[in-house]
This record gives C-alpha cells, sequence and structure tokens, in this order.
C-alpha cells in the first residue's frame, strides 16, 4: 500500500514535468517490440533474469552491479528474456537500467514497475521495453482492460501477475499474454512455490504460464513445468551472486 501511494505521488510529479504529449515525442529507442511471450512458447530454459539491486524483503541483494554488463551475461548464459526493475525508492532501479540493458541487448525486456498509470506504459515503451507487468492485487478489473489495451496497442506484451485465484477470475481478459504467478505474497514476503501449482489449474490454456520469486534449482523448474509453466522468473539467486550472468549460466547448464 506504502509502494502504491508514492508511485502514485512520483507519476503525479513527473506528468508535472514532462506532460504525456511531450513524453509521446522523446521516443529513446524506437523499435519493433519483441515477444516475450512467444519467445517462452518455443523455448528450451524458459528464463526471464531479473536485475534487483535491492528489494523491501531482503534490503540490499547486489549494489556494485553494471547493468549493461548483468545484460551481456544473462544474454550469454542463454535466457529467454530480462527482468529490469525501474523502481528507485524500494528497489534501487531506473529508467536508466532499462535504457543501459536495451542499448545492450536485443533480447526481450520486461519493464518491472508498480504500474498504475498509462503514462507509466508509454514511458516503458519509449524506453525500450518490450513487456510490461500489471499487478492485479493493486488494479482494478476496468484498470487491468485499460492498461493491457493501451499496451498492446502500442506493441508491447503484457505480464499480469497474481498471488491467488480472486485475483486471477477477476483478471482473465483477451488483452494479456502472460499469466504470472507470484509465490512470494507482497504482505508478508513468506514465499511458497506451490502456490504455482495450485493455480496452474485455473490458468486458461491461452496463455504462457510463469512462475515468478523464490526459484533457486532447476529441480524446482522441472516441477514446475509439470504443471504447465513456460517461465521462470529469476532475480536474487543470480543478483545474490558477484557475476550474476555467470550465476545463470552455471544454472543453466
Ligand atoms: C524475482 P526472486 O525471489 O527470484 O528475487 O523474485 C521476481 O519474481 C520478484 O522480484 C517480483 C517482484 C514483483 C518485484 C515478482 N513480482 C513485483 C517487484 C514487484
Amino acid at each position: 500500500d506504502k509502494i502504491i501511494a508514492d508511485k502514485r505521488k512520483e507519476v503525479k510529479l513527473k506528468k508535472s514535468l514532462v506532460p504525456t504529449s511531450q513524453l509521446e515525442q522523446s521516443v529513446l529507442f524506437d523499435r519493433k517490440a519483441q515477444s516475450l511471450s512467444n519467445v517462452l512458447r518455443n523455448s528450451k530454459t524458459g528464463i526471464i533474469a531479473e536485475h534487483k539491486r535491492r528489494s523491501p524483503s531482503k534490503h540490499t541483494i547486489n549494489q556494485n552491479t553494471n547493468v549493461g554488463q548483468v545484460a551481456h551475461g544473462y544474454e550469454n548464459a542463454g535466457v529467454s528474456g530480462m527482468s529490469i526493475l525501474t523502481d528507485i525508492k524500494y528497489f534501487g532501479g531506473s529508467l536508466e537500467d532499462l535504457i543501459l540493458a536495451r542499448a545492450s541487448v536485443e533480447m526481450p525486456l520486461l519493464r518491472k514497475e508498480f504500474i498504475i498509470d498509462e503514462y507509466q506504459i508509454i514511458e516503458a515503451k519509449a524506453h525500450g521495453a518490450d513487456v510490461i507487468l500489471l499487478i492485479a492485487a493493486v488494479l482494478s478489473k476496468t484498470e487491468i482492460k485499460a492498461l493491457s489495451e493501451l499496451a498492446k496497442n502500442l506493441g508491447l506484451d503484457v505480464l499480469l501477475e497474481v498471488h491467488n485465484e480472486k485475483e486471477l477470475h477477476k483478471s482473465i481478459m483477451p488483452s494479456l499474454d502472460m499469466l504470472g504467478v507470484n509465490n512470494r505474497n507482497l504482505k508478508t514476503f513468506e514465499v511458497n512455490l506451490n502456490i504455482s501449482k495450485k493455480l496452474s489449474e485455473v490458468i486458461p490454456d491461452q496463455f504462457v504460464k510463469v512462475s515468478e520469486s523464490g526459484i533457486s534449482s532447476i529441480d524446482a523448474i522441472k516441477g514446475l513445468k509439470e504443471y504447465g509453466y513456460q517461465g521462470f522468473l529469476i532475480g536474487e539467486n543470480f543478483m545474490k551472486t558477484e557475476n550474476p550472468g555467470k550465476a545463470a549460466k552455471e544454472f543453466i547448464t
């Protein structure tokens, strides 16, 4: 709740500094977005490797990262895509991180952000993202519809994150590409991979299923694949090491 309240203030301030019409003109990367859901459908590993410096649950994970290097390392490891936290206050990320990653690699990039306003989606596109995250816990059905439809109109893929059945039922709609089940409870920070397994039954087949958080072994991925998962979002397990790209490579091979 606190993160979202801060986010609303942040977006309001940004809009007053750079109005939407101006943001739409300041496109840094004018490229056709790549579809992460398509890559995941055809990928063996399905790993979406995250760049995350810190988090409210773990505080410091890795403060000395060079995003470009991490992106190259992940690419070299053969991941399917990369997730980049752009929240400054709680995760130590920024839009600059997204720019640096975009300038370094061609693979699909997810802007990992608490999106509550269309402005942030236009911003994601302008800064080179291919995919946006929408979190069902903080959005109404009407908001999910408006935000996901805007993303699709801009050519971006949409990953909708849920944590329970109620959020899932509220969110199912054709403008989504991937459904992510967060194994971490965003209120208590407790992690349990069984949440992905349990919810897999109620996710319609047309959506690519992504399991998020707390994944730290190939065995865990094998188990999740049996429940139909094709995407695996992994942050801390790689970022807590000195060389996240190397950790990803060792994990995959
Ligand atoms: C990665 P982990 O446990 O591998 O570091 O988790 C990712 O799933 C997590 O960072 C995340 C997240 C989020 C962060 C999932 N959903 C929403 C911020 C906001």
